[in-house]
């Protein structure tokens, strides 16, 4: 359904990939519309795109009275509500929406989103290649890279696939999809909230507004969702890779069995080609949507076999005298680590750190103990980690990713792996983890051959 927004003053805030794509939504809306950044005009290379289409600019930071003059606030997700200027509009009582938000008011077709601390983006392009396989014609973006308004531009889709991020989930107000997957709860993004229960707060917000008619798709191992789980009043399909249900989708150590409405289906898991207890898991949520349409299960099972897994999320880089080199740059918090390192076998040399959020790295002891030979730290984060596990195996703090890797190449020995899992995002050092994993990658690569 379109939405107008006839006579309205909306200022966007933010202008990166969501920021302009909501100024490409809000032309010929019929709205007066402002962009404003923190980041000076010279930056913002739409800038002239923006002006010619009639865009007014606030750049260089955010004009609280321009702010107050608007009657709609769009915010990007990497704007916090504790900005001063939205503070004080929301003071003001002025609306103050997220992208998402904007977004949902225009599908007419089923909206699954994704949410969880890890396997959203991994869980969200199986949920996309299964529902291609089986004949839809779905979008597939959100947190994963492109905005969720942008599928609004299109009227070809039949399905919305949509990863979520905590921040997305701010401000919402009628945010409802037909299917809510919360795969899993573990610390992040501290540097943003103040405590755990606040950033689970804005997770939960997800299932708000579902009813009985919708599902949400939960967790049965995850601690953190039992403690809300009975509030939830969509209809409730669990997955679990710890224990055999009832009903739902449970793993047996060789199968994936699917026990829905009197039915069982088995699916062998040495036919998928993405590895580890953690993927399985994604595998799991994944298949429960479309199974629950009426995907028939050898289709859903093909699609899932096929994926081969995204960039940056544990792919071998090289093997060199006997060790092997694993990217996992896209390891951005302590919990997919952890998931990271069960999957290897001693000695590990592990490099991490990046720009800290803010959480307990102490999750990780164990494995470093058991696990890792050698610890390389680089970026801001170094200090906390080496205070927090530095004692439980050979530490040393390098100025570089290349450096690290240099090292890392003197240090294991053959028979060892060496992976970088920063544990960390990467914004102190670098543009993304993309960025951080490609150099990373090139550095491996050009280490003088055996
Ligand atoms: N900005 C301000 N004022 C502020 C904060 C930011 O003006 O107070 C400006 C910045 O100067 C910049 C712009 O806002 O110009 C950036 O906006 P943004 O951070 O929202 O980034 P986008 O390019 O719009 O990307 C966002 C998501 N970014 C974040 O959540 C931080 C992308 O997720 C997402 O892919 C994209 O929308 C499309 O939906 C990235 C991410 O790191 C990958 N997400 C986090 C994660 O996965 O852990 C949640
Ligand atoms: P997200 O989009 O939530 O960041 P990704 O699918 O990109 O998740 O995976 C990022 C990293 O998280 C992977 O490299 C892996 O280490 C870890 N991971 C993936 N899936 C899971 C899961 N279900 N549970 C815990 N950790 C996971």
């Amino acid at each position: 359904m379109r939405v107008e927004y006839p006579q309205q003053k909306i200022m966007i805030v933010g202008a990166g990939r969501t920021g302009i794509a909501l100024c490409r939504y809000f032309i010929g809306r019929g709205a007066a519309l402002t962009l404003s950044d923190a980041r000076p005009a010279e930056k913002i290379t739409e800038r002239d795109e923006l002006s010619r289409l009639g865009i007014a600019l606030d750049l260089g930071g955010h004009t609280t009275a321009k702010f107050l003059a608007s009657d709609l606030i769009v915010i990007s997700p990497g704007v916090s509500l504790q900005l001063p200027a939205l503070q004080l509009a929301t003071a003001a009582n002025i609306p103050i929406l997220g992208e998402i938000e904007i977004a949902c008011r225009e599908f007419d077709v089923p909206l699954i989103a994704i949410t969880g601390t890890n396997g959203k983006s991994t869980t969200t392009t199986l949920l996309g290649a299964i529902h291609s396989a089986w004949g839809k014609h779905p979008f597939v973006g959100g947190n994963l890279g492109t905005p969720l308004i942008e599928a609004t531009q299109r009227n070809e889709y039949d399905v919305i696939v949509a990863e979520i991020s905590s921040f997305q989930l701010e401000a919402v107000e009628q945010f409802h999809p037909r299917y809510a997957l919360l795969l899993n709860l573990s610390e992040d993004h501290l540097d943003r909230y103040p405590d755990m229960a606040s950033y689970i707060a804005a997770k939960r917000e997800i299932f708000k507004r579902m009813t009985p008619r919708d599902v949400a798709i939960l967790n049965a191992g995850d601690a953190h969702t039992a403690t809300f789980s009975e509030t939830i009043t969509a209809r409730k399909i669990y997955f679990s890779s710890q224990r055999i249900l009832t009903e739902g989708m449970s793993f047996d150590g060789t199968s994936i069995i699917w026990r829905y409405q009197g039915n069982e289906h088995l699916f062998p898991v040495n036919e998928l080609l993405i590895k580890g207890l953690h993927n399985i898991e994604n595998v799991m949520a994944a298949l429960i949507p479309p199974l629950c349409e009426g995907c028939p299960p050898e289709i859903a099972w093909q699609a899932a076999c096929a994926f081969r897994g995204l960039e940056h999320r544990m792919n071998l880089v090289r093997i060199l005298n006997e060790v092997a080199w694993y990217n996992d740059s896209k390891g951005t918090n302590v919990g997919s680590v952890v998931k990271s390192l069960e999957g290897l076998t001693p000695p590990v040399t592990l490099i991490a750190g990046g720009k800290d959020k803010g959480g307990d790295y102490a999750p990780l002891a164990e494995l470093i103990h058991s696990k890792v030979r050698h610890l390389i730290l680089i970026g801001e984060a170094s200090d906390r980690i080496a205070a927090a596990l530095g004692s439980l195996t050979h530490t040393v703090r390098v100025p570089s990713l290349e450096a690290a890797v240099t090292l890392a190449h003197q240090l294991t020995e053959a028979g060892g792996t060496v992976l970088l899992s920063p544990g960390c995002s990467s914004f102190d050092m670098f543009t993304s983890y993309a960025e951080r994993g490609n150099i990373f990658s090139a550095a491996v690569n050009n280490l003088p051959g055996a």
